[in-house]
């Protein structure tokens, strides 16, 4: 057999290997979720046929022609019984473009679908595009907003990484045509992590936004803020009501921003963000979670102090390392809840909970108390509790 059918049998059948290896909980966990063994989807799920020209004539040596380099960050909804995935994928030239996976159960078994997403642009280019999150809005559309990134017209002569970040929006009914609506316009120099609430607020469409100065630096913006605007075709936010504020020693403290959209339960709409902090080595990104009341969509009712998911193991390591990120959740009819999480800016994983669960999560663990004393008294009432408890049904 030629050289060039032996590498591609051989890559034919770890690709298949691959793609059909079974995912578990890794046990016991910590009661709030389960993690996996593995990612649900890496650069590696990419389908042959888009990294390799798969003639020997044109290529012989079975060379790859377009590298994809890593899959993460992806936005995420059932549809027609599927789990789909909207991932990030990042060709080796640092494109990212999105790209359909779906999964029958969820957990493993995601294949991309044939083609990636193409992705109509507005009058003035996209230079890249990332990290959608989806919402199937009472208005019947699924939408699915985006960072759309172009170089800074105003970066100094020699400055090639200045970068102006902005909401795309785009709209569709089946996650094939994709029909690309205005950026949402905002008084912030800066938007990233924005998502669109599911239902209509007063009439309006109604925004979660990251109102921030500089591309990276938040500066005097930061928090996630909350807007409205009265269409969804050429959507304008006049003003920003900052619904969560960073602060001073917490796990957000240099910034945050919006997971995916919030998922509406009797007891408060439910939020996943990220929250980042500066280290020695760099920015940390963690997940944390809280609550927000279900009339007044800017008032939060319950957040848990610390992080709800942080990269440990193989996903503290990656392209941007130390960073869990999360853009995409899914509810299911039985209560359980998907959360798809990437890890240094190169896979993407799952976690499972339920709602029941992370309703219990949210409300019943204390808030961060901002100082090491409140801290301990929290840790001290839990210990004494749990000592001084003379009916526990539990051997301690
Ligand atoms: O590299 C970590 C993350 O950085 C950005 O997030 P934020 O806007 O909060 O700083 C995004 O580029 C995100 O895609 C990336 O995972």
């Amino acid at each position: 057999m030629s050289v060039f059918k032996t590498r591609l049998t051989q890559l034919q059948e770890e690709h298949i290997a691959l793609i059909e290896r079974k995912n578990q909980a890794s046990w016991p966990g910590n009661g709030i979720y389960d993690r996996y063994t593995h990612p649900v989807l890496t650069a590696a799920h990419a389908p042959i046929f888009w990294e390799y020209d798969l003639n020997p004539d044109t290529n012989p040596f079975l060379m790859k022609r377009f590298e994809i380099n890593a899959a993460f960050n992806a936005g995420a909804i059932k549809h027609d019984g599927k789990y789909l995935v909207v991932a990030r994928v990042e060709g080796s030239d640092r494109k990212s473009f999105f790209a359909v996976a779906e999964s029958p159960n969820g957990v493993d078994n995601f294949k991309f679908w044939d083609h990636p997403v193409v992705m109509p642009e507005t009058n003035e280019p996209d230079g890249n595009v990332y990290d959608m999150r989806l919402t199937k809005h009472e208005d019947g559309f699924i939408y699915g907003l985006f960072c759309t990134e172009r170089k800074d017209p105003n970066a100094k002569p020699g400055d090639e990484s200045s970068a102006i970040a902005q909401c795309g929006i785009a709209r569709t009914t089946d996650l094939k045509t994709w029909i690309r609506l205005s950026d949402l316009v905002t008084p912030s120099p800066q938007q990233r992590n924005v998502v669109l609430h599911p239902e209509f607020v007063n009439g309006k469409y109604a925004f979660y936004t990251r109102p921030q100065d500089g591309f990276i630096e938040a500066g005097s913006g930061g928090g996630i803020g909350f807007g409205y605007s009265e269409t969804i075709d050429n959507a304008v936010v006049e003003k920003e009501y900052i619904v969560d504020q960073k602060h001073y020693h917490t796990v957000y403290e240099v910034k945050n921003g919006q997971g995916p959209a919030p998922i509406k339960t009797e007891k408060g709409w439910l939020h996943l963000a990220h929250g980042v902090r500066n280290t020695a080595a760099g920015l940390r990104y963690v997940l944390y979670m809280f609550l927000t009341d279900l009339h007044d969509l800017t008032k939060v009712t319950y957040k848990p102090g610390g992080y709800f998911i942080a990269p440990e193991g193989e996903e503290r390591i990656g392209d941007v390392s130390n960073v869990t990120f999360s853009n995409g959740w899914i509810l299911d009819d039985d209560g359980t809840v998907f959360i798809y999480y990437a890890s240094s800016d190169t896979r993407l994983h799952v976690a499972t909970s339920s709602l029941e669960k992370l309703l219990d999560y949210v409300t019943n663990t204390p808030p961060d108390g901002f100082r090491s004393a409140l801290s301990v008294e929290v840790l001290t009432g839990l210990i004494n509790k749990n000592l001084t408890h003379a009916g526990h049904s539990v051997e301690i």
